[in-house]
């Protein structure tokens, strides 16, 4: 046995999001969503589930500080329910919703919690996508004044920001796979949002640093280890597993660190769909210096050519390894493999992974508690991995596991469980699981033995 120790000030935390755990869906003034909305359609999410009460964190929130308090965690990532703020998604803010982010943001403040604060993790106003949501280019001009806002009345408080959680989900399985809201299935459109998504990102770094604050800001994108498909050394697999790069991590990082789109994803998605009108002017916004990028890894992606699959021509394919419960194969590996080739295509840059973890089918057992060997397992082994990858140079400053505690898990609803903290959703009552109590200890020693 060796013990791994960790950087001295490593930001060990806990993430979520407000359509996840908050709950009061239409308590003091706040608007309807594009989740609200979906949620309440019969069959777009598993058992029927929505987000009306989830955790019930709005009210519990002083519960779930003194939760985080004892799990010991460095920081905690949140996110800020927009249409809380702007119900209409413009115009006059609602003081109530902004009242409820100051007291959680200074409780954790108070003790010693560094809040990380995501502008927009998708719970869009309504209204706006009433107006064409992210595909319309106006959306973006009301993400700047959202953000000016939040950044006046919480930039005091809060050190680290995130633009955006994950365009690349909310562009392409909100809008082409249709599985999350708004439920859209065109894949030009999907392009659109993610243009503009990325332009408003830009233009919220650039109205932080204008209004002269001292933090930091930047984005967090889920990106995903490619490979062939391993039991084939074709070249056509090996094209396809470039262009599934290309699609979901190169379509988002490029432009944002290096003020481009990927050349041959704009060639291929000439050939098959209408590409956005991207000018020199939106890329110098995109490209607007951030302080780091933040990462959420989860599976690698093992592809396959295939002709059929239009437009990309590519399938994923499985490799036999353990599954979570949402079916997504474990790869520490894949962690480290991510992690060593954005240091290495990006310059150096400083990195946090701002999610990882894994949903598994807990049961509490006869003494009250939730034996997560498996979650355990899997935090231990990516741990090790994100140690690795630090040894080699990486910059690598900060790591959220997904989740504090079991949350709506958007079209799974409340059936798949990430938490490192079980909810009983009767009671609202919350146990730390065996992985919480181990994460406690890792973050009491900044390490721990291997
Ligand atoms: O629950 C989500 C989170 O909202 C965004 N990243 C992935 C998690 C697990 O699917």
């Amino acid at each position: 046995m060796s013990k791994i120790t960790f950087p001295k000030d490593f930001l060990w935390g806990v993430a979520t999001a407000s359509y996840q755990i908050e709950g009061a869906w239409k308590e003091d003034g706040k608007g309807e969503s594009i989740w609200d909305r979906f949620s309440h359609i019969p069959k777009k999410v598993a058992n029927g589930d929505t987000g009306d009460v989830a955790c019930d964190h709005y009210h519990l929130y002083p519960e779930d500080v003194k939760l985080l308090k004892e799990l010991g965690v460095k920081t905690y990532r949140l996110s800020i329910s927009w249409p809380r703020i702007f119900p209409e998604g413009k115009g006059q803010p609602n003081e109530k919703g902004m009242e409820f982010y100051k007291n959680l943001i200074k409780l954790l403040v108070e003790n010693d919690i560094k809040p990380a604060v995501t502008l927009y993790h998708w719970d869009l106003p309504q209204k706006l996508q009433d107006i064409g949501g992210w595909a319309n280019r106006e959306v973006v001009d009301y993400y700047e004044q959202y953000a000016r806002y939040v950044f006046k009345e919480l930039g005091d408080l809060v050190p680290i920001w995130i633009t955006h959680n994950e365009p690349w989900v909310v562009s392409f399985i909100g809008n082409w796979e249709g599985r999350h809201a708004p439920g859209i299935t065109d894949f030009s459109t999907a392009l659109q949002v993610s243009h503009h998504l990325l332009l408003s990102h830009g233009k919220a770094v650039r109205a932080y640093r204008e209004m002269g604050f001292e933090g930091e800001i930047g984005i967090t994108l889920n990106l995903v280890p490619v490979y062939p498909d391993p039991s084939s050394h074709n070249e056509e697999d090996a094209a396809a597993a470039i262009r599934r790069d290309g699609f979901q991590n190169r379509w988002f990082l490029d432009p944002v660190f290096k003020g481009r789109y990927p050349a041959d994803m704009i060639n291929w998605y000439s050939k098959k769909v209408v590409v956005p009108v991207i000018t020199q002017e939106d890329l110098d916004i995109i490209s607007t210096p951030v302080d780091f990028l933040g990462i959420n890894y989860y599976a690698p992606g093992y592809i396959k050519a295939d002709p059929d699959a239009w437009p990309l021509e590519l399938k994923h394919v499985f490799t036999g390894k353990d599954r979570t419960a949402m079916g997504w194969e474990i790869y520490p590996e894949g962690l480290y493999d991510l992690l060593v080739r954005l240091h290495k295509d990006y310059n150096g840059i400083k990195i946090m992974v701002t999610e990882n973890g894994a949903a598994f089918n807990d049961i509490v057992n006869r003494e009250g508690k939730v034996e997560d060997d498996n979650r355990l397992d899997f935090l231990y082994k990516h741990f090790i991995q994100a140690y690795r990858a630090i040894q080699d140079g990486v910059n690598l400053t900060g790591y959220y596991v997904w989740s504090f505690m079991d949350n709506f898990e958007w079209a799974e609803g409340y059936a798949k469980r990430f938490g490192i903290t079980y909810v009983d959703y009767k009671t609202q009552k919350r146990i730390i699981k065996k992985s919480g109590h181990w994460y406690k200890e890792v973050i009491k020693n900044n390490g721990f033995e291997v």
